[in-house]
């Protein structure tokens, strides 16, 4: 599309809506940008473009008037569609702008850790790539930049406003609830996230996970190569794992691919998978590409290691702001372990947590709003106490914690509650189990000099 002359209206002045503003500048359309807050409360509008119009502050304009509206992702569907002629969200613009293949990756869990991984093989094996999308880097970022590949995390707000959106490769990587308050039940979440699927056709590749029902039960059109992930199942086309290599099979043709150095948790299995896949669906070299697993250390706050005291390791899972992910780590680890969990409860079956609880968790710290609903849901199954804050469920996992257990932050819940962010909860923990460190030098006592409850298990 031309946008030059075009009247654009920008939903919503963040990181994307930014992003699409200056792209749309460039291009020299007329712009609105709208936004509810004021601008004092909205950060990093400093440097706008030149040239546009701006409403902050202020509820938005009808939208029937304009050509285009550019909502950002945290502006629901519901508030725009039916609305206006033309709805793009950024990474329809991204997809229009750019010339390469295009990987994009969706799912609950995982995805910012597979789009880091997939960009990390990607290069290894030579390539120019770049990752960008929900994981904080708005996907327009890569418009222009001299790229063979573009990997795309994309969220289930971002699939509400594509239109054409057609990925070389699209990767499903698990469902599990999550943000039903913006699409209404899990069915709505799984109709949105198929979305991504939605505009392929003949040439084009589909990731699924074989071991998630609700995965592999996703829709494709004809001509689109079906290729599925399962952990231990071997298939008629897509990869699984033979010992620590992964074997690969697309066409008929099998390849064996050694994992060595790869983190041995088992969703980071699946993770492995799935990018192996997506990235045998464009011939690279799988080989080359797992070079870069010896040096690849995760993302900070997804199950990372903080450190190992008295024979207890500590591991921070902030990130695990949801049942599927908290479950999944709750999992990976074959126990004993001192659960630290709540927050602010996103609504959901706590159900699961119980069942992946069982048998692992020597006791389970419950904090912040979330700690009488997880109580209600865990205690018939294991210990819990509830402990209020952060610090205070380092202290007591400290106390409770034996040689060779597991303190583990994975909370189940958004990090709002309390802190401004799942970062800022992760490192809020880490600061406090380094502050732990130092004090286990004087026995029995505190960073502060006082006594510690409880004895060491
Ligand atoms: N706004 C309104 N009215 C509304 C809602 C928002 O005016 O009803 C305004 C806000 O005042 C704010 C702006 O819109 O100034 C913010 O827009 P936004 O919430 O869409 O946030 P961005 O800064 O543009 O960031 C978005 C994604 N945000 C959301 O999906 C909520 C970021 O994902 C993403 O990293 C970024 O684009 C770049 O692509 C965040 C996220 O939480 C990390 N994603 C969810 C998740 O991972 O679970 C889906
Ligand atoms: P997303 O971008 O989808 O939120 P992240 O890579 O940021 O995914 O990880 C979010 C949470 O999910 C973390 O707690 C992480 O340990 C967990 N996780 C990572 N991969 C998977 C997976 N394949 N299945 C379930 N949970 C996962």
């Amino acid at each position: 599309m031309e946008f030059a002359g075009q009247n654009v209206l920008v939903l919503g002045a963040g990181v994307s809506g930014r992003s699409a503003m200056h792209f749309l500048a460039q291009r020299g359309a007329n712009i609105l940008a709208a936004d509810e807050r004021s601008s004092d409360a909205i950060a990093g509008i400093d440097d706008l473009p030149s040239g546009i119009e701006t409403r902050f502050g202020q509820p938005f304009p009808e939208l029937t008037s304009f050509d285009l509206v550019i909502p950002s992702p945290g502006i629901p569907a519901a508030r725009w569609r039916g609305r206006c002629k033309r709805v793009w969200g950024d990474i329809e613009l991204c997809y229009r702008a750019l010339p390469i293949p295009i990987i994009a990756v969706t799912g609950t869990n995982g995805k910012s850790t597979v789009v880091r991984l997939m960009e990390a093989m990607a290069r290894a094996a030579g390539l120019r790539a770049s990752a960008a999308g929900n994981l904080g880097i708005p996907a327009l970022d890569l418009v222009g930049q001299p790229l063979d590949l573009a990997i795309l995390e994309v969220s289930s707000f971002q699939l509400e406003s594509v239109d054409a959106f057609r990925p070389r490769t699209a990767v499903l990587l698990n469902i599990s609830p999550d943000h039903l308050d913006r699409h209404g039940d899990l069915a709505g979440y799984l109709d949105t996230k198929a979305r991504l699927f939605a505009r392929q056709g003949a040439g084009d590749s589909a990731i699924l996970n074989g071991d998630d029902p609700l995965v592999a039960a996703i829709p494709l059109a004809d001509g689109v190569e079906r290729l599925e992930f399962r952990l231990r199942q071997p298939l008629p086309a897509g990869a699984w794992l033979d010992g620590r290599n992964a074997i690969v099979r697309r066409g008929g043709k099998d390849q064996s691919v050694p994992l060595e150095g790869a983190p041995p948790l088992l969703h980071q299995d699946d993770n492995l998978l799935a990018a192996l896949l997506a990235l045998a669906t464009l011939d690279i070299d799988l080989r080359a590409a797992t070079t870069a697993l010896a040096t690849f250390e995760g993302l900070a706050h997804r199950c990372q290691p903080v450190a190992e005291i008295d024979g207890v390791r500590y591991v921070d899972d902030s990130k695990a702001t949801n049942i599927g992910a908290a479950a999944r780590s709750l999992e990976a680890f074959p126990g004993p372990i001192v659960w630290i969990a709540g927050g602010r409860h996103k609504g959901g079956d706590l159900a699961p947590l119980a069942r992946s609880a069982s048998g692992r968790v020597r006791c389970a710290l419950l904090v912040g709003e979330a700690a009488g609903l997880l109580e209600e849901a865990l205690a018939d199954t294991i210990d819990c106490e509830r402990v209020g804050d952060l610090a205070r469920a380092v202290e007591r996992a400290f106390a409770l914690a034996d040689r060779g257990d597991l303190v583990l932050l994975a909370p189940a819940c958004a990090s709002f509650d309390q802190f401004d962010s799942f970062e800022d909860r992760g490192l809020r923990f880490q600061e406090a189990v380094k502050a732990l460190g130092a004090s286990a030098a004087l026995p029995g006592t505190r960073a502060d000099g006082s006594s510690l409850e409880g004895g060491r298990g």
